[in-house]
């Protein structure tokens, strides 16, 4: 019989909800408790994309909007065997970012151009700025209207052991249903 599989769990929200805190709380959670589960996150910057997608967030270059989607979505497609591979053999992937913010960034971005002129930068980043962070979290809650996704929200406002609890507790039921099902596209 062919061994179980890994789950995938995705971690999205707006910049600075706790994402990168919580996905390592998780996978040091899992691997404490005999799992077998790794971390990976998006924007990859160590990848050839990724260090045009790194420098472009750092605003040290500018990249036209379409263009610049595209290199998010490649550098998420460049991980794609790696990502199969992992969970074919029954590891499970926790990671930080994935399409949905692909989506929400660039949809918001549309919106932001509107408002441009309303806009304060106080981040290091491009995209750090209250105005617009505003806009990508009213997009994360369009797409979690489609049903077909298996959601889970957090209140990212509670403590980190809180937020780790319920994390934990929603990821080792998503393992648990996952190594019944075979392994599908993430999105479509
Ligand atoms: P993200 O990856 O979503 O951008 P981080 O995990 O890097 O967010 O966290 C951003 C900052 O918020 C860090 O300084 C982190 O220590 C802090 N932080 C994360 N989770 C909490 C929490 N539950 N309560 C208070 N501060 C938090
Ligand atoms: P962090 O490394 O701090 O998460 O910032 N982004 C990410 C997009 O615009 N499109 C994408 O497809 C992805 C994965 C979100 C990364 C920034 O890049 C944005 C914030």
């Amino acid at each position: 019989m062919a061994g179980r599989r890994g789950a995938l769990i995705v971690l999205e929200g707006v910049d600075r909800a706790g994402k990168t805190t919580q996905c390592c709380k998780l996978v040091e959670a899992l691997c404490d408790a005999g799992q077998r589960a790794q971390m990976l996150r998006f924007p990859e910057r160590s990848t050839e994309i990724g260090k045009l997608l790194s420098s472009y967030l750092e605003k040290k270059s500018e990249i036209e909007a379409h263009a610049v989607h595209l290199l998010f979505s490649a550098n998420r497609w460049e991980q794609v065997p790696l990502i199969k591979e992992k969970l074919s053999e029954g590891v499970t992937l926790v990671v930080d970012r994935y399409a949905f913010s692909g989506v929400a960034y660039t949809s918001a971005k549309k919106l932001q151009l509107a408002d441009a002129a309303k806009r304060e930068g106080f981040g290091c980043e491009l995209y750090e700025n209250q105005a617009f962070q505003k806009q990508v979290l009213q997009r994360f809650y369009q797409l979690m209207e489609d049903p077909t996704l298996n959601w889970k929200i957090v209140d990212a406002s509670k403590s980190f052991e809180e937020v780790h609890e319920e994390i934990r507790t929603v990821s080792e039921a998503t393992i648990c249903t996952a190594a019944q099902r075979p392994l599908e596209e993430l999105w479509k």
